[in-house]
């Protein structure tokens, strides 16, 4: 195992230094060969499989030849999907898988081939006809190796090496409340590209003005004088620019009777970009997102951020959500709830989900695994982090939607982590100014001294929006009747409460005052006692219950009650809605009134 992971960590650092040059931004509006399906696999539990060069995949000819693998006849696999939920043995398998499949090329030398993963957990190495071509590290952001001049005509042999193993200088690290899922989880594709093709663009609302555009536009070569044109039929918008000797090339421009995009009219627009040789074309929203003061202002005016959290997992199947069907599964039942915003947690959800929540309206709150004790000390785990980052954002920076981006969850103010965070930030915000760099802290206390809730963290200064996940009635008991209960924390920045809940059993009645009866109505008190603390919070921008779904976690050990489910959801595993639900309705329509959204 050790010899894997340093081959991944030498060549993580080659894959980065790539990055820059091959980058493909909108994948679903390129050219591609779907490369999901059945493939096949061998589980590996002892990492014995480089020995045996898995990854060449040969086959006995000669009379003494033998080789004690084949993927032929064996394990399959669906790719996009985790191993857990696809066999009995897989469910609480942490290690290493091989996956085998074939795929036809016809290649030629007037284009660029990449292979493209939206998603592999944790950390994989991939194989192109028995060469190692590249590694990657972490199981929720897209990564893309370039195979020009390395497929074959006809059949080539794609392996990849998956390792789900927890490790503490990983990202999240040895313990986590969700299920550690592990295999392909995402689309992988082939894809086709001009020899200079148009890598990546941001094109965006400046972020205070209403009506001028900035596009940023680059070429993946170097290719200086290339002109770019850039159009918004809708808007009758047809601009040109040149690149520089960076191959880049970027414009600012007024546009009238543009219509915002906003929860309640979710306006995408279709965008051309066009370059000598290459043509992207994509659907763009635009708005304005602000911190002022301590409220939060969308196009300008004030909003109520009504939000819910959810796993990208699908309860019933016990497994990653990983298609469109799924996407509109999550959200639909967000969506009745009232909602105009999800913080996805705890990690970079698939494009499905985040395209989808953007034509539905829905604003997102999206953050990387830096949940709670990550190894704050350790220099590969910031780069990683780092990396993390960049890719989520570069993913998702054209979706209007995506306002808030999340760096951290429930970490404790310390020299190391305030060095960590700050390098991470600053990393964030050399990629996007434009959005509100949040973070989600669980160091808030009610303080006997000034019988408030006080919150002593200086990291915070730096962020946007601060958000609390706080669980009174639940993680803490009430120091004082929720009524009573005044907050001062950040005071003079907006407050987003981004996780508040208890668990409950879906079905299960009992006393709504103790807690171990795991029953709706103690959960649905405890919504109702916090909806009135909350009155008592005078910096307050929105709420994020924690969670819209029950979720699958090893850490919830009751054997009654939980069975490796953490039971907070307002839905249960089977879809059914919980008392707390109603609850929650409630507040949000009377929210969405009250700012007439
Ligand atoms: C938290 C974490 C979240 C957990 C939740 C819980 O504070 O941020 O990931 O699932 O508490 O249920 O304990």
């Amino acid at each position: 195992m050790k010899k894997n992971i340093c081959i991944i960590l030498i060549s993580l650092s080659v894959a980065s230094a790539m990055a820059a040059e091959t980058y493909i931004s909108n994948i679903y509006g390129r050219s591609y060969q779907i490369l999901n399906g059945k493939w096949d696999a061998i589980v590996d539990l002892y990492d014995a499989g480089h020995q045996a060069k898995i990854y060449l995949n040969k086959k006995a000819i000669g009379e003494t030849d033998f080789y004690e693998y084949s993927f032929e006849n064996g394990l399959r696999l669906n790719v996009p999907g985790d191993w857990n939920s696809q066999s009995p043995e897989l469910k609480y398998y942490e290690g290493t898988v091989w996956y085998s499949r074939h795929f036809n090329a016809v290649s030629n030398d007037k284009h660029r081939y990449f292979l493209y993963f939206c998603g592999v957990s944790y950390r994989c190495n991939i194989y192109l006809n028995g060469e190692l071509i590249g590694s990657h590290e972490g199981s929720f952001t897209p990564f893309q190796i370039e195979v020009t001049g390395k497929l074959k005509q006809g059949d080539n042999n794609l392996i990849v090496e998956v390792n789900n193993h927890r490790q503490q200088d990983a990202i999240p690290a040895l313990s986590f409340d969700w299920w550690n899922y592990g295999g392909i989880t995402r689309d992988v594709m082939l894809v086709t590209l001009p020899q200079t093709y148009i890598s990546d663009y941001f094109i965006q609302l400046d972020k205070h003005q209403a009506n001028i555009i900035h596009a940023e536009i680059s070429l993946s070569n170097e290719k200086a004088g290339e002109t770019i044109t850039l159009r918004i039929p809708d808007l009758a918008i047809s601009v040109k620019m040149k690149t520089n000797n960076l191959g880049k090339a970027s414009k600012s421009f007024k546009v009238s009777k543009l219509q915002r995009w906003s929860p309640a009219s979710p306006r995408l627009y279709d965008i051309e970009i066009e370059s000598n040789t290459d043509k992207v074309c994509e659907r763009i929203g635009f708005r304005n997102i602000e911190s002022e003061g301590n409220k939060i202002l969308l196009n300008g005016k004030e909003i109520f951020l009504r939000s819910i959290s959810f796993h990208e997992e699908i309860p019933q199947r016990m497994g990653r959500a990983c298609t469109p069907s799924d996407a509109e599964f999550l959200l639909s039942e967000a969506k009745v709830l009232g909602v105009n915003m999800v913080r996805l947690a705890h990690y970079q959800q698939n494009e499905y989900i985040v395209r989808r929540a953007e034509e539905m309206g829905i604003i997102l709150w999206q953050e990387i695994p830096v949940w709670q004790t990550i190894d704050f000390s350790n220099q590969e785990t910031l780069v990683k982090a780092q990396n993390m980052l960049r890719e989520t954002i570069k993913r998702d920076r054209n979706r209007c939607a995506d306002c808030f981006w999340g760096i951290a969850n429930e970490t404790r103010p310390s020299k190391t982590r305030n060095h960590f965070l700050d390098e991470l930030l600053q990393t964030g915000k050399s990629i996007d100014t434009t959005r509100l760099f949040v973070g989600a802290f669980d160091n808030v206390y009610f303080q006997q001294s000034s019988q408030c809730f006080e919150m002593h963290d200086e990291f915070i200064d730096k962020l946007d929006m601060i958000g609390v996940n706080k669980y009174m009635g639940w993680y803490a008991a009430w120091p004082l009747s929720p009524e009573k209960c005044i907050w001062k924390v950040a005071e003079k920045k907006p407050l987003f409460i981004s996780e508040f809940g208890g668990e409950a059993l879906y079905g299960q009645a009992g006393d709504e005052t103790i807690a171990s009866s795991w029953s709706e109505d103690y959960q649905a008190k405890l919504y109702r006692d916090n909806l009135t603390m909350f009155k008592g919070i005078p910096n307050l921008v929105g709420i994020s219950p924690w969670v819209l779904f029950d979720f699958r976690s090893p850490t919830r050990f009751h054997p009654q009650n939980q069975e490796g489910w953490n039971r907070k959801g307002l839905v249960s595993d089977q879809g059914q809605r919980k008392k707390a639900w109603y609850i929650i309705h409630n507040f949000y329509q009377q929210m969405k009134q009250k700012y007439q959204e």
